[in-house]
């Protein structure tokens, strides 16, 4: 069951995702860490005040201090910068794989048996730090990046094709990044293929491959952050709910798809276990070649 979480990281996104929390599950406690005290503080009693509203019983603390996170069912990573206009998410490499790092051997002293949820860029490559950090079951890491990109691509598909999300059926796999892995000839609408609906398929994957890039080209000192806090949220209430859904989050792989000791984006069945299993879809010959790319960015 889950009764308590602590998000680590109170700017955009942590924030955000402590109020769909708040709005979405019935927690028994909910703690908002920041390096910055004030921030984090400040975050928590704005979000109580919405206790007459939501009606929710959660107790919510805001601290800069780690030891809070004790007994936390699920620990969500959204600590380090942002990235910003100009920067890769391998730019972030540096500054948050050290903020990952230190945070996940507090986690293995204080939360032994918690399910981490990794947010922080560039995202897989942070997951894999995690993982090999914490030596925790491998399916209680994960990272939230693929189910964003996928809503990302609802997104695109439903102004192209004037169909509800409802009906469509598409994921996007592989990293979280420009190198995502986005198949328009698996896209299906109620069954049929989507070139049935949509003729000109080309932009749809930069668009999806582009979007984070496209939305700090507008913000310019910040990313995106109510679709990656909502992406973050399902994936908690998919855990917290044993729904068995099926969500593409990044995970240690050690064989599947032909790759081992990387993370990345695959189609994984979620449930209060964390990554129960994953789930191993037969891939194109395109798809292949792009899967044989990851090890690379695993490189040096
Ligand atoms: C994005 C960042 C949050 O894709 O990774 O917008």
């Amino acid at each position: 069951m889950v009764k308590k979480v602590s998000v680590i990281g109170s700017g955009s996104v942590g924030s955000t995702l402590a109020f769909h929390l708040l709005s979405r599950l019935n927690l028994r406690e909910l703690v908002l860490v920041d390096i910055n005290k004030g921030l984090a503080c400040g975050m928590a009693l704005d979000l109580e005040d919405t206790r007459g509203f939501l009606k929710f019983s959660t107790k919510i603390k805001g601290t800069n201090n780690l030891s809070q996170i004790k007994d936390s069912d699920v620990i969500v990573i959204t600590a380090g910068i942002p990235r910003k206009k100009g920067m890769t998410r391998a730019d972030l490499l540096k500054i948050n794989g050290k903020i990952a790092s230190d945070i996940a051997k507090k986690i293995k002293k204080l939360s032994p048996n918690a399910i981490v949820i990794a947010v922080s860029n560039p995202l897989d490559i942070i997951t894999h730090i995690l993982t090999k950090e914490l030596k925790f079951k491998r399916g209680r890491v994960m990272g939230m990046g693929s189910s964003l990109d996928t809503s990302r691509l609802y997104n695109i598909l439903f102004k192209k094709s004037g169909v509800s999300a409802e009906s469509i059926d598409a994921c996007v796999f592989g990293a979280h990044s420009k190198d995502m892995i986005v198949s328009p000839d698996r896209f299906t609408i109620k069954g049929q293929n989507l070139k049935k609906f949509i003729k000109e398929v080309k932009d749809i994957v930069s668009g999806v491959q582009f979007r984070g890039a496209e939305i700090v080209s507008h913000l310019k000192t910040r990313s995106a952050y109510f679709a990656p806090s909502l992406a973050c949220c399902c994936l908690i209430e998919a855990i917290a709910n044993d729904s068995n859904e099926i969500i593409p989050v990044s995970v240690l792989l050690k064989g599947e798809y032909g790759l081992n000791e990387v993370c990345t984006g695959v189609p994984c069945l979620i449930n209060r276990k964390g990554v129960d299993k994953i789930i191993e879809v037969e891939l194109t010959a395109s798809e292949k070649k792009e899967f044989k790319k990851i090890k690379d960015v695993f490189k040096g």
